[in-house]
């Protein structure tokens, strides 16, 4: 079931680097890594996850960035699969070390 505005904007303080994309019915996300095998290791075990899970994120990757959306196409929003799916990316992603600073 999709969430309510109220119950998104809720879940969405427990995933406080994401944001809501009205446009996309999506939240999202961007990653950065040290180099292209830290974001691809990254993309790697978000998928076997996604796959584990049948729910899959739409993303794209340039070099050391990862690009995430989710949302839960057969409901057009987000969904509590989206947010636990959030919470698993947010994981893997704070295993990887940090990128160097600008
Ligand atoms: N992923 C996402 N994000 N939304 C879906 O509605 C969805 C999915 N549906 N992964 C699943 C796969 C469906 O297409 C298959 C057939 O179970």
């Amino acid at each position: 079931m999709r969430l309510s505005d109220d119950a998104r904007a809720e879940a969405l303080h427990g995933l406080p680097d994401w944001a809501w994309d009205a446009d996309a019915q999506a939240i999202r996300r961007s990653f950065r890594f040290r180099d292209f095998p830290e974001a691809f290791g990254f993309m790697t075990r978000v998928a076997l996850a996604a796959e584990k899970a049948d729910h899959h994120p739409d993303w794209s990757n340039s070099w050391n960035r990862v690009d995430v959306a989710l949302s839960t196409h057969s409901e057009g929003g987000v969904t509590s699969r989206d947010v636990d799916l959030a919470k698993r990316i947010d994981a893997f992603a704070s295993l990887a070390p940090p990128p160097p600073p600008h």
